[in-house]
């Protein structure tokens, strides 16, 4: 194993393994090479090596979103720093821990005109839970020992609750590349622990109140465990979006189509006195709207200090982890009671299969047919725009898990998150992307081994479809050219160009969707729809629960 002798290099190294640190995404230059030194043949890390900073931090997250251990991400100066910031981003909205480690010229080269330097002190500072700069070619043992302290307090923070990205800037004086072959005596003891600051809540359950129970992106699996008696409570709606990971317990999991398919009055007559986030990044846009004027309190169980107003209803905050509140406010729910409780199936029950039989070839028909398909104990990666709502609107098997870049929605990094998640991941993993993200994130594709595990699915309606589906940009004039923004690509040459097995579908059944799961050949299914029809169909979809509605409420 070699030494770099910077010993910010030394105390940095000792940290992670001290802290159980194993991935470290590595991008190349020369300012960060002391860290290239320290991590060449070093038995104590997996490191990944990638040249575009956007695509390696956005890998980075998809590591840490399956591991939920930090990540680290070391970098040359200049402009590589700026290029994590989408995914800093992303991680910090979704409470992702990763150690962001950017190496710098000295102080005093800063704005001189040097080559490949920025001003980098701060640069994540709306995104980034704690951070520090290093001090210079630390010699003396008192720098040293400072240097070690500053390193542990922010390493520290990446892993307390809500864990997040932290950042660690790291000058250096040059020459770079020498080597030692002791290292410093470490100069300081630091004990660590997963902190969790909690807080028992003070409410009960009220059977006089009426609750939403709203499951966002979640990470506590243990929710599901609560499900069948929440669903049971007469006077709880209980809503689980994809991400929740908790669909298929009796829960509203169709939120938009449940929506969709009510009429006016339905949808006026809902009031609810609290509604309770568990979990955040709310996908469907629809609920957020009629919570706001629907709902009279806002309870948020969340690590964040500050409170998370998605619903202008000042919300009272709850410190705690989704089981801890739930085994609290539901405490005095007797045993007897809940032996009686029936849950209330408030969803319309259609033949999908019949519906969609008569149906022309189109996203949602691809989505139905995919939510049929996907292997058994797959995890599926969801691209942003229309991915995630179509993804949505059916019923999803509990046998699947759902993730996807929802902190702030961005198209930049979906494939590079999806290859990092399923490089460490042990099952199948399915990426479904539109065709504007993937070519976005190009460059995720350059990745070596390319993950066995990994399926891609890129569904090419001719550029961002979303904007033919939301309400107000639906009937704007200037979608074609402002919004859909067409590609004009032929996908499966440009996924042939970077070497990929791929193959074009202009229709496919449930039969050609397994056949494609089960080639081990093949990489990526590239599927064309057309952009004009998409629309069409989904309000034909929304039309069709509404006449079934109908239909049990005449019975
Ligand atoms: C980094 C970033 N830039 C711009 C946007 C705005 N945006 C949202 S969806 C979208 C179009 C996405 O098109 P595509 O990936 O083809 O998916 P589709 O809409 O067809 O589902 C754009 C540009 C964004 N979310 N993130």
């Amino acid at each position: 194993m070699r030494i770099s002798n910077k010993s910010a290099v030394q105390s940095i190294l000792f940290h992670l393994n001290d802290l159980g640190v194993r991935d470290i995404v590595y991008s190349p230059g020369s300012r960060n090479a002391p860290f290239a030194i320290g991590l060449d043949g070093n038995p104590h890390f997996n490191v990944h090596i990638k040249v575009d900073e956007r695509s390696a931090a956005f890998f980075a997250l998809g590591i840490a979103q399956q591991t939920q251990k930090p990540v680290v991400l070391i970098c040359t100066s200049g402009t590589a720093p700026l290029n994590y910031a989408p995914a800093i981003a992303e991680a910090f909205y979704q409470e992702i821990p990763l150690i962001v480690i950017t190496a710098d010229r000295p102080q005093e080269s800063i704005n001189q005109s040097e080559g490949q330097c920025i001003d980098q002190i701060g640069i994540y500072n709306n995104y980034i839970k704690s951070q520090c700069s290093l001090i210079e070619e630390a010699i003396a043992p008192v720098d040293v020992a400072q240097n070690h302290q500053r390193i542990a307090e922010v390493m520290q923070d990446a892993i307390q609750f809500p864990h997040g990205p932290v950042h660690i800037n790291v000058p250096f004086y040059e020459p770079l590349y020498l080597e030692s072959t002791d290292l410093i005596p470490e100069t300081q003891e630091y004990r660590r622990t997963e902190s969790i600051a909690t807080e028992t809540p003070e409410v009960r359950f009220d059977h006089n109140q009426s609750y939403l129970v709203l499951l966002g992106q979640n990470n506590d699996l243990e929710i599901i465990n609560w499900l069948p008696k929440l669903v049971a409570l007469p006077n709880v709606m209980v809503m689980t979006e994809t991400h929740s990971n908790a669909h298929g317990y009796g829960a509203i999991d169709c939120i938009d189509r449940w929506i969709m398919s009510r009429y006016k009055a339905d949808i006026e007559n809902l009031h609810w006195d609290v509604v309770i986030s568990l979990g955040h990044n709310i996908i469907s846009r629809k609920i957020k709207s009629i919570i706001k004027q629907k709902a009279v309190s806002h309870w948020s169980v969340q690590w964040q200090k500050k409170a998370i107003d998605t619903y202008r209803l000042q919300p009272q905050i709850f410190n705690c982890s989704v089981s801890q509140f739930l085994k609290t406010w539901l405490q005095d729910v007797s045993k007897d009671y809940e032996n009686d409780l029936v849950p209330i199936v408030d969803e319309i029950k259609v033949d999908l299969h019949n519906y969609f039989s008569s149906r022309p070839f189109s996203d949602l028909k691809l989505f139905y047919l995919l939510s049929l398909s996907c292997p058994s104990g797959a995890q599926i990666q969801m691209g942003n725009s229309s991915v995630v709502r179509y993804i949505q609107l059916f019923d999803q098997r509990r046998d699947l898990r759902f993730f996807g870049n929802r902190g702030v929605s961005g198209i930049d990094g979906s494939t590079s998150t999806a290859v990092g998640a399923a490089t460490v991941h042990s099952g199948p993993v399915v990426f479904v992307t539109g065709d504007l993200s993937f070519l976005y994130d190009a460059n995720g594709l350059w990745h070596q081994p390319w993950p066995k595990n990994l399926k891609s699915i890129v569904v090419d309606n001719g550029g961002g479809g979303i904007f033919k589906i939301i309400d107000g940009a639906k009937n704007e004039p200037a979608v074609p050219v402002f919004f859909e923004t067409p590609h004009h690509r032929d996908l499966l040459l440009w996924l042939k160009g970077w070497g990929f097995s791929a193959k074009v579908m202009n229709e496919l059944s449930e039969t050609d969707l397994l056949d494609f799961f089960e080639d081990d050949a093949l990489n990526f299914l590239v599927v064309k729809t057309s952009g004009d029809l998409n629309p069409i169909e989904l309000d034909l979809f929304f039309e069709y629960f509404k006449q079934q509605n109908e239909r049990v409420e005449n019975n």
